[in-house]
């Protein structure tokens, strides 16, 4: 805290994220959840969701254990986004997988500033919105957390997207 500056009980750190973190592939750490779990204490989150085991989405056939987790810190998206893509690679992670099987992805789904829109990096995550395996454990430790895009809160966002998993299909 600069000199002078009155204690507002806030953190000193300038921004909070929302890492939504999957796995869907062994890897050295074990299963997808011992994976996930590993990916959690490397992160240091302030806050991390239970690990959730979810269907695929997507072409995948495997299923995926996913969570969530809530980290402060001083740097700007893509900054951040290079060293979540430092510690996939660290966990065995190789490109060319993008919905095939995975031993660890990182994505940034919400930070505290906003709206960010640069080459290769939207954040909000373009597709969060419709992923329950996002929003149920995001709504688990950030549930007031309002998109910026829609203003509505995780919990509302997530209430909406399990009113769409109980439609009936339509054929
Ligand atoms: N990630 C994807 C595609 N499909 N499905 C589940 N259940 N969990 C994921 O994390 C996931 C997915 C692309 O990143
Ligand atoms: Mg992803
Ligand atoms: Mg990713």
């Amino acid at each position: 805290m600069s000199a002078g500056a009155i204690p507002t009980g806030q953190s000193h750190v300038p921004y909070r994220y929302a890492i939504a973190i999957g796995s869907n592939r062994r890897g050295r750490h074990g299963s997808p959840e011992r994976e996930v779990a590993a990916a959690l204490s490397a992160l240091a989150p302030l806050s991390a969701s239970p690990i959730i085991v979810s269907a695929p989405l997507g072409p995948s056939i495997r299923r995926f254990a996913n969570a969530v987790a809530l980290i402060d810190s001083a740097e700007p998206p893509p900054v951040l986004l290079a060293r979540l893509k430092g510690l996939e690679q660290r966990f065995g992670r190789r490109s060319g997988q993008r919905w095939g099987a995975r031993v660890i992805d990182l994505d940034i789904i919400l930070w505290s500033g906003g709206i960010w829109r640069s080459t290769g990096l939207s954040v909000p995550h373009v597709a969060f919105r419709a992923r329950r395996f996002v929003l149920d454990p995001l709504a688990r430790i950030a549930p007031d957390w309002r998109d910026p895009q829609t203003g509505r809160t995780v919990r509302q966002l997530a209430a909406r997207a399990r009113a769409v998993d109980r439609r009936p299909h339509r054929s």
